[in-house]
Order: structure tokens, then C-alpha cells, then sequence
């Protein structure tokens, strides 16, 4: 067999050049680049790989965790079909990827992660950076990684490699396995020559099939639907990512069947689809939530199911109600003891559409899913015209935000108080915008993923929306998106600390401890001193954006529209008043609630969170 004399970081790159995926006959690069921050790690190998082979374009990033997000939001706009590598160095810039790694594998997202690793050859143990054990040389910081990744792998030898890349290629590419995939590479491995044989370099196409449901199963599912007297769908990440909206739209149109959407769902259809209840769950809407708590059979596509779904489980308190779960994945097709559907959702619900011809809901419950829409609607105006303050509340500025946007524009968000206003209030009204990192709801996500967003599809305005603590965990990558002239629009939502989780500590009896951005007091001790004197726009402007600040409604909409017309990131910092939110609608969080306390409120607190835990329900 030929060969080719490449050192191992070499060959791994030769080797990512060559990937393609194909999904209905499109066949598209898998990778799109390398992002990285090189240390004494990955300088030697991966980095000087990646300078001989400069046709896989090498980014260079502020942060680890950010690069990875950027990657992660990259493969969630391209619904899974691409992808970013991120090399680091041992040690920080390593774990730096491990909340990165989180996110991405808690969403179902494909990144390829190389931390580089501690010599293999061992003799200079320990080096810099390395964490030794008594137990075990076999051990590294990137150990840490195993729990976070779908697959996880040690190249100690050059000749391991080949082995490994194929492997790390099926997970990546597996709509049901997909996640963090990391593969830590020893310094002094990545710069060893082998003779790799040339077979490893040739393209290589992985096929993104669209599995069909089990006959029989399918037939059940149908005879179920039938039955249903009140049935509901609820869409998922998983309508989007394999490009089932149209054949939901039609479902959803043919059956009258309502549907809510999961934070990672908005989108699967448009907000003004006549049976889209829209956002579901703990930030649902009341239309959304009521009729789940009455369903008797609901049909999951494409959702985990988690806590702000399923209400923490007394979402559904139908005593008959069913479930029929359409999912690629097994974990999430068997859950709450459903019908499952493993499949594709793009064959099935079309396989759905042609099975149920004839049927249809009552005209008394699409008469009420007629009316939840319109009272929604209703209640949405209202909180897009407030009038209230400055400051202004938090729900103006999505109304505003919302209605400067085109159609095809992109929201991106993540953490606080906004992923939630936004679920219910944002109008969605193209299939990609609306994206939200709402598994892990990481903090600091939101600008570097902006930017992976932006990457993925140039042509669509992203309007970034970070709350002032999101924004100061995580901020650096306005700095790459200057370097890559990848331009966002921020809107930085400055309300002097944590509205949700002040909000939350104020619902669980704690009156807001610790969630305000204050001078520590001198009298007090605690941290409930004067505001802390944060200039964002200030911040903003020294890494290279075009700063403006937004006071009244007036302002807000010309600074939208100037950012608009701007060709590099331009943040506009607004401020919003904490303590005005938008209220929950017909649904419940378990958060648990000290069962002793000194303190009268949470003693209050506890008492009510005793009776509403009963509600909880087991499906087995
Ligand atoms: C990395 C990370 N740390 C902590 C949390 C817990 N957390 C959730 S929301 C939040 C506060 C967010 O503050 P801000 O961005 O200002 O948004 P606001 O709540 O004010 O809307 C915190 C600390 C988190 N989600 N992610
Ligand atoms: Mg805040």
C-alpha cells in the first residue's frame, strides 16, 4: 500500500480536509476550519500543521470555551451537516473547552475537540501543566473530558490515529450520537512521523440517512393519533435540524393538530402558522400549556423532553394521556414509557401526513387553539408596548428588536431572563430565526455564538441579545468577530446584576441575595451598596465594536437601524429594568426550597412548593 511520511498532527489534518457529509443528495464539506489558541501544547504539531495546510483555514480565538461555542452555534445554524475542529494546548487551554464540550453534547451538537496532552514518552514527567496522580500515570487533565463527550480517545502512538478518525467521523455524523467529540493528543505524539497509508487521505463521504419507523409501530402511532380527542404535538430541535418544518407545517394544517415548541424548536414553524401555539412549557405560552395539561396523547418530535418542556413533569396531567415519541435517538424515543418512533422526523411525519388522511380534531378544540392564538397575540402587543419607564422593560426591547429585524435575521441568545421573555414573546418567522442555547443555557455563549451563526450564514443580520452578566462572563470574542469581519449586532441588556436568577431567589424566599452588581457596603458587609459603575459601552468600544446607548424606545429603533447600515459588530447597550418581567403563564419549575429555614418567606415558600411537587408525574 502507498504511504505517506507525515507526522500525526499532519495526517489529522490532511485527514479533516477529506471529510464530506451527504444528506438528500447534497454533499457538503464537513469541515469548515480549525479554530484554536496555540500553547507549547499544540504550537509544534497541530499548529504547525495547520500552517503547512493552510487550505483548512486556521481561526484564532480569545477564549477556549468561547471557540468552542462559536464552533458549537456553527454546526447548530448548519443543522448538524458542519462542523469546526478546536486544537488547544494542555493544561487551562484544555479544560478551558471542557464547558464548551458540555454545551455542545447536553444540545446534540458535533464538535472535534484536540486538547493537546502530556507526553506519551514520559520521561520529562512531569512537564508544565501537568496534573500528576499516585495512582496512575495514564491520567491528564483531559481525562475530564470523558463525561462531556460522545466519544473520547488518546492518541499515544501516530499509528493509533487512522483508528480513532473514523470513529470520531460516526459519532460527528450521527444525528443519534452526535456531541462533543474529543480526541486528546500527546505533545510529543503530535510532531512523530509515520508512514500513514494514503488510503486515510482520500474524500470520504458520510452518508446522513433518514431512518424509517418500525412498520408496526407506525401503524400504532396512526390508529393512536385517531383516537386522540386532544392530541398535541410538541416540536423539538430535532424538526429543524433534519429539516422537517415544511412537513410539520403540512401535518399540523392537514390534521389541525397544535403544536408547541421547545426552546431548541421555535422556528419549526412560523409564528403565525394557524395551529403554532408557539413556545411550551415552564416559558410557555397559556395556550401551549393549557392544552398540554389536558392532552391525551402527545406526539414528541425531535425534543429530550427536559424540565422547561415537560413543566418538570406536571405538564401533562391528563390521567390517559399517552406519548408517542418520533426520534433518531434512542434516549430520547423511550422516554416517559412512549410509542417510540425511531426515526428521522422528516420521513415520518410525512409517512403521518399520507396515514391520517381524513382525520381531524374536533371543530370545538381547533376553535380553542383558534382563540389561545388570539388572546397570545393580544398579550404579546401588550408587552411590546408597555410604555414603561426609562428604564425600559425588558419586553419593549424584544418588541423593538423583533420588529427592526427582517424575516430571515437570526436571535441568539442563551442565559438569564431573556431566553425565557424571548420563547414566549420572539415572533419567529423563518425556520433559522430563532437560536437558542437553551440545554446547557451557558452563560457566555451568546456573543462567540452569534459569531459561529454569522459564520454559517452570512447573509442573514444576527441580533445577539446578552444580558450585562452574560456579557461580562463573556465578552472577547467581539474581538474576533473585528478580526473575521464577521459583523453582529449585541444588544446588551444592562440591568445591573441577574434579573433571573434575583427573580427566582426572590420566588424561593431568598429576596434577590446576591443577584445585584453592587459595591460591597460598609456598614452592611453584604454586597448592597450603590450600582456598580459598568461602562458597556466603553468595554465594547475598546475591543473594536461601533458602541451606541439606547435610553427610550426612540433611541432603541434608530440605533437598530444605524447598526443595521454598520459593516463591523456594533453593540448597543440599553438599559432595562430588573425588576419588570414578563410574568409565567400556566406552569411550574422544581426548584427545591430548604425545608428548614430561619427565614419567614422561604418558610412560606417551602409551604407552597410542598403542594406543588404532588403535581409531578411518573411516566413508566
Ligand atoms: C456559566 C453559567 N454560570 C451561571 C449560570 C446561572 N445563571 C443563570 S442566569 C444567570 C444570571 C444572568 O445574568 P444576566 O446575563 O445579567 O441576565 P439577566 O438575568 O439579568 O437577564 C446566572 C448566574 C449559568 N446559566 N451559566
Ligand atoms: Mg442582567
Amino acid at each position: 500500500m502507498k504511504t505517506r511520511r507525515l507526522t500525526m498532527a499532519q495526517a489529522l489534518i490532511a485527514f479533516l480536509k477529506q471529510q464530506y457529509v451527504e444528506r438528500d443528495r447534497r454533499e457538503l464539506p464537513f469541515f469548515a476550519g480549525v479554530w484554536g489558541i496555540f500553547g507549547h501544547g499544540n504550537v509544534a504539531g497541530v499548529g504547525q500543521a495547520l500552517q503547512q495546510q493552510p487550505d483548512l483555514r486556521y481561526y484564532l480565538a480569545r477564549n477556549e470555551q468561547a471557540m468552542v461555542h462559536t464552533a458549537t452555534a456553527f454546526a447548530k445554524m448548519s443543522n448538524r451537516l458542519r462542523a469546526f475542529a478546536c486544537t488547544s494546548s494542555i493544561g487551562p487551554g484544555a479544560t478551558n473547552m471542557i464547558t464548551g464540550a458540555a454545551t455542545a453534547t447536553i444540545n446534540r451538537l458535533p464538535v472535534l475537540l484536540l486538547p493537546g496532552d502530556i507526553f506519551a514518552r514520559r520521561n520529562v514527567a512531569p512537564v508544565l501543566q501537568q496534573l500528576e496522580s499516585e495512582h496512575s500515570q495514564d491520567i491528564s487533565v483531559n481525562d475530564a473530558f470523558k463525561p462531556v463527550s460522545r466519544y473520547w480517545d488518546r492518541i499515544n502512538r501516530p499509528d493509533q490515529l487512522p483508528f480513532a478518525l473514523v470513529e470520531a467521523m460516526r459519532v460527528l455524523t450521527s444525528p443519534a450520537e452526535t456531541g462533543a467529540v474529543t480526541l486528546a493528543l500527546p505533545q510529543d505524539v503530535q510532531a512523530e512521523a509515520w508512514d500513514y497509508p494514503e488510503p486515510l487521505f482520500e474524500k470520504r463521504v458520510w452518508p446522513i440517512s433518514r431512518p424509517l419507523a418500525d412498520r408496526a409501530l407506525l401503524e400504532r402511532a396512526v390508529s393512536w393519533i385517531r383516537a386522540a380527542k386532544q392530541p398535541l404535538i410538541i416540536a423539538g430541535g430535532g424538526v429543524i435540524y433534519s429539516e422537517a418544518h415544511e412537513a410539520l407545517a403540512r401535518l399540523a394544517s392537514q390534521t389541525g393538530i397544535p403544536v408547541g415548541e421547545t426552546q431548541a424548536g421555535k422556528g419549526s414553524l412560523s409564528y403565525d402558522h394557524p395551529q403554532n401555539l408557539e413556545a411550551i412549557g415552564v416559558t410557555g405560552t397559556p395556550g401551549a400549556n393549557l392544552i398540554a395539561r389536558e392532552a391525551d396523547l402527545v406526539i414528541a418530535v425531535g425534543t429530550r423532553l427536559g424540565d422547561f418542556t415537560t413543566a418538570s413533569k406536571v405538564g401533562f396531567q391528563n390521567t390517559a394521556v399517552r406519548f408517542i415519541n418520533l426520534n433518531v435517538a434512542g434516549i430520547d424515543a423511550y422516554k416517559h414509557a412512549a410509542l417510540p418512533l425511531l426515526a428521522d422526523a422528516r420521513v415520518t411525519l410525512e409517512e403521518l401526513s399520507a396515514a391520517l388522511t381524513g382525520y381531524r380534531v374536533s371543530d370545538e378544540y381547533a376553535a380553542r387553539v383558534a382563540r389561545f392564538k388570539q388572546e397570545w397575540e393580544t398579550e404579546v402587543e401588550r408587552l411590546f408596548n408597555l410604555r414603561h419607564g426609562p428604564p425600559l422593560s425588558q419586553s419593549e426591547v424584544i418588541g423593538i428588536v423583533n420588529g427592526s429585524s427582517d424575516p430571515k435575521d437570526v436571535v441568539v441568545c442563551a442565559a438569564g431572563s431573556l431566553p425565557g421573555d424571548l420563547h414566549k414573546l420572539w415572533r419567529t418567522r423563518d425556520v433559522k430565526g430563532y437560536h437558542l442555547e437553551y440545554g446547557n443555557s451557558c452563560m457566555g455563549y451568546e456573543i462567540a455564538g452569534g459569531m459561529g451563526v454569522k459564520m454559517a450564514d452570512p447573509s442573514r443580520e444576527v441580533y445577539v441579545m446578552v444580558g450585562d452578566g452574560s456579557y461580562l462572563m463573556m465578552s472577547s470574542e467581539i474581538t474576533t468577530s473585528i478580526q473575521e469581519g464577521c459583523k453582529l449586532n449585541i444588544i446588551v441588556h444592562d440591568n445591573h446584576g441577574f434579573s433571573s436568577i434575583g427573580g427566582l431567589s426572590q420566588s424561593v424566599g431568598s429576596g434577590g441575595f446576591g443577584t445585584d452588581f453592587r459595591y460591597r457596603h460598609s456598614d452592611t458587609g453584604q454586597l448592597d451598596g450603590e450600582p456598580l459603575p459598568v461602562d458597556f459601552a466603553a468595554n465594547a468600544a475598546s475591543l473594536g465594536a461601533h458602541t451606541i446607548r439606547a435610553t427610550s424606545r426612540e433611541d432603541l429603533q434608530r440605533a437598530l437601524a444605524e447598526a443595521r447600515r454598520q459593516e463591523r459588530t456594533t453593540v448597543i447597550v440599553v438599559e432595562v429594568d430588573k425588576e419588570m418581567r414578563v410574568p409565567g403563564y400556566e406552569s411550574w419549575w422544581d426548584v427545591p426550597i430548604a425545608e428548614v429555614s430561619e427565614i419567614e418567606a422561604v418558610q412560606r415558600a417551602r409551604a407552597q412548593y410542598e403542594k406543588a411537587v404532588k403535581k409531578e408525574r411518573h411516566f413508566l
